[in-house]
């Protein structure tokens, strides 16, 4: 066996006696809490519903890429499919992350939500600052639009074709698009879409459009109208940005009077913001706003699926834009499954009760590199408390730990096992403990299931 201690103090070195103590202190521990539930997406598929989630290429490996791929059937890429990032300048293409995320959902057996072709936001200077007639706006969109279109032609299963055109009263929003082209707009784009892609599902997305109001009324009534024209249109996309304790009442009542349109209905971006700090009650209360948008859909056959706006709060645009704001996702920043999560499971059938009074370890790859890697595991307690712990897995795939901080690590074969320093034993109700050590892999370097206690 080698000992691959930190070298922060000798205390922390694990004789036999110290075993035995520690191990007894750590029978508070309950074990780690996501290891066996069934993956969201399998729970999913298994009501024919979609659950996506928005992602950032360059964030899809290690622990993130794994929960992406193994938890979501249905993908939008955040940011990479929009007009400023795809053609920063004119004529200048970069499809670098959109294609990197196509491959990764291709490589994972997930769909790929096209996000979005035509916005009033993050258009490139070039197209906002010029100035255009009618006539040259109505060829620059059909153009952006048959060029982003086919190249993903076959590819993408929805495209969020026309994105936030409505105020809040129901008028359409003054965009350079509304103000050049006028409402119908919006027609053009859908057909235009539908020329280059005639397998793609078309959808026009919004905001504030969860419940029965003006602003969804008319939505309501413009795809009532678009589909009596006999314009291309396929769905609705509810973007469902919610603040906690205020999911619509009428959130499937709405949803069902589109699907009575004929159209598909999509929650596409949803999040449930909460004031920090992101404290137990507010917790469980988003877990129940979580499970009543879930229910909702699940309720209508019409309705597709559910895409949460990243799932994790590492990953999230709310802390950016609304101050004080945050946690509004599934996971926390540490890629730990948080109540909503569970109740994102239970909604779609799962039968794993979320853990109560836990304290659960969280294994993460945090930089990898040609031969070595960067790990993290994080100790976390709620509803109980840990004066001691350890936490061991089996390398699957012939990694080696090679140096070790904040934990006494050692390796025997496949097995690792890592104990408490001598100073960071003590992991509080509501609190946690991060270790972090460096490793060989060649090969793969999957992540291990980890055991506490
Ligand atoms: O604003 C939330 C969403 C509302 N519905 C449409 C979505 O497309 C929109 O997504 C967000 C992205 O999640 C953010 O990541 O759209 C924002 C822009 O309106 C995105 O924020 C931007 C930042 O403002 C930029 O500073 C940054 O460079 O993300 C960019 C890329 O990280």
């Amino acid at each position: 066996m080698r000992s691959l201690r930190s070298g922060f103090s000798p205390a922390s070195l694990l004789t036999g006696a110290a075993t035995l103590a520690t191990l007894g202190a750590l029978l508070v521990a309950a074990p780690a809490a996501q290891a066996a539930d069934t993956p969201l997406r399998d729970l999913a598929a298994a009501k024919g519903k979609a659950i996506g989630t928005a992602v950032t290429g360059s964030k899809l490996t290690g622990t993130y890429g794994d929960i992406a791929g193994a938890q979501f059937n249905w993908l939008t890429p955040g940011n990479a499919m929009k007009w400023e990032t795809v053609e920063p300048s004119r004529g200048t293409y970069n499809w670098a992350e959109a294609d990197q995320i196509v491959a990764f959902a291709q490589a994972h057996n997930q769909q790929v939500r096209g996000h979005t072709l035509v916005w009033h936001s993050q258009n490139p200077d070039w197209l906002e600052n010029g100035t255009w007639t009618p006539a040259e706006l109505s060829t620059l969109l059909q153009d952006h639009i048959s060029t982003e279109v086919t190249r993903y032609k076959g590819r993408l299963a929805a495209w969020d074709v026309v994105n936030e055109p409505f105020n809040e009263d129901g008028t359409y929003r003054s965009t350079l698009w509304y103000n050049g082209l006028g409402a119908d707009y919006i027609a053009q784009a859908l057909t235009w879409a539908r020329a280059a892609d005639p397998s793609a599902k078309l959808y026009i997305n919004d905001y504030n459009v969860e419940g029965v109001n003006a602003k969804s009324t008319a939505l309501y009534n413009l795809v009532k109208s678009l589909k009596e024209r006999g314009v291309p249109i396929d769905g609705v996309g509810l973007q469902a940005h919610l603040i906690l304790g205020q999911v619509p009442a009428t959130f499937q009542q709405n949803i069902q009077r589109f699907a009575d349109l004929g159209v598909d209905v999509a929650i596409t971006e949803l999040d449930i913001r909460m004031q920090l700090p992101a404290i137990e009650a507010k917790l469980t209360q988003q877990a129940a706003d979580y499970k009543a948008v879930l229910d909702a859909c699940v309720a209508v056959t019409g309705c597709s699926g559910v895409t949460v706006w990243g799932f994790t709060d590492s990953d999230s645009w709310i802390p950016d834009v609304f101050e004080g704001y945050g946690a509004a996702t599934p996971y926390d920043e540490n890629y730990v499954p948080k109540p909503a999560y569970h109740a994102i499971a239970t909604a779609l059938g799962g039968t794993t009760t979320p853990p109560t009074g836990a304290c659960t370890a969280t294994y993460g790859v945090t930089s990898q590199w040609n031969t070595g890697f960067t790990g993290q595991v994080r100790i976390a307690c709620s509803g109980a408390a840990l004066s001691a712990w350890r936490v061991s897995w089996s390398f699957g795939a012939g990694q080696r730990i090679t140096q070790a901080w904040n934990a006494t690590c050692t390796q025997t074969g496949t097995a690792v096992s890592c104990a408490n320093a001598s100073y960071n034993g003590t992991v509080t109700n509501g609190g946690s403990v991060t270790f972090g050590f460096n490793g060989a892999w060649s090969g793969t370097n999957p992540v291990p299931a980890v055991t506490l206690g």
